[in-house]
């Protein structure tokens, strides 16, 4: 292949592989150590208990470290909701129970132009993280994102509508407006614990009941 062939693919590819947008800011990941034996890698949706040091990047500071502040627990959160920042969300995927990695986050994907208490603005941050269980979320992401029509993160009184006529087709029952709405109502009786009229990724992750 010469030359101006290559010329002419590379802006191709470049549009097909963007969508023609400009990249998104990237988490770079570094594994500080693998444990030799993986039983089970962490995925959207999974309940992840971290050890963590949050340090920024500019001059190294520690801002937070879960090993030696407050109880010294290991933190719970579940991963992909956006219940953390979105530099873990992306950081923390496929990671082994043991794992440690350091992730050098972009602000984009941190506290952003603003910043945050000790992180002044468009602070990068540097995290060594372990991650030390998996559980199952009680829900998983993928049936929230399903759920999701629109991708605000929020499910209205149709989004939840249109699910459960789905789910009915799907076992063979035909739809009944007036079962479903008292359904809903039901469902967001329990679900929609702030009363906002949506349940948000963090509401439908918590609660147990079954939709
Ligand atoms: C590091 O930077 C932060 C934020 O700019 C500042 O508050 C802190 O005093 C600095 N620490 C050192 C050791 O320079
Ligand atoms: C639709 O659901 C309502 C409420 O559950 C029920 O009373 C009614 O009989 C159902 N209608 C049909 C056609 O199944
Ligand atoms: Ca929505």
């Amino acid at each position: 292949m010469n030359i101006f062939h290559i010329c002419s693919i590379l802006p191709s590819l470049f549009v097909f592989v963007t969508g023609g947008k400009l990249p998104e800011p990237e988490v770079k990941i570094e594994v500080i150590h693998k444990p030799f034996m993986c039983y089970r890698k962490s995925k959207y949706g999974d309940m992840l208990l971290v050890h963590y040091d949050g340090f920024l990047e500019s001059n190294g500071t520690r801002f937070h470290s879960s090993r030696n502040e407050g109880d010294k627990n290991p933190v719970w959160f579940t991963l992909g909701i956006k219940e953390v920042l979105k530099g873990w969300d992306k950081g923390l995927k496929d990671m082994c129970t043991g794992e440690r990695r350091k992730l050098t986050v972009p602000p984009s994907l941190a506290y952003g132009k603003e910043g945050k208490g000790k992180i002044p603005p468009s602070s990068t941050l540097v995290f060594d993280i372990e991650l030390m269980d998996i559980q199952n979320g009680p829900r998983s992401h993928e049936s929230f994102r399903d759920m999701d029509l629109n991708d605000d993160w929020k499910l209205s009184r149709q989004e939840v509508t249109e699910y459960l006529k789905k789910e009915f087709e799907k076992h063979g029952y035909s739809p009944n407006d007036t079962h479903h709405e008292v359904m809903v109502d039901d469902i967001f009786k329990n679900e929609d614990e702030d009363k906002d009229g949506f349940i948000s990724a963090r509401e439908f992750t918590y609660q147990h009941d079954e939709l």
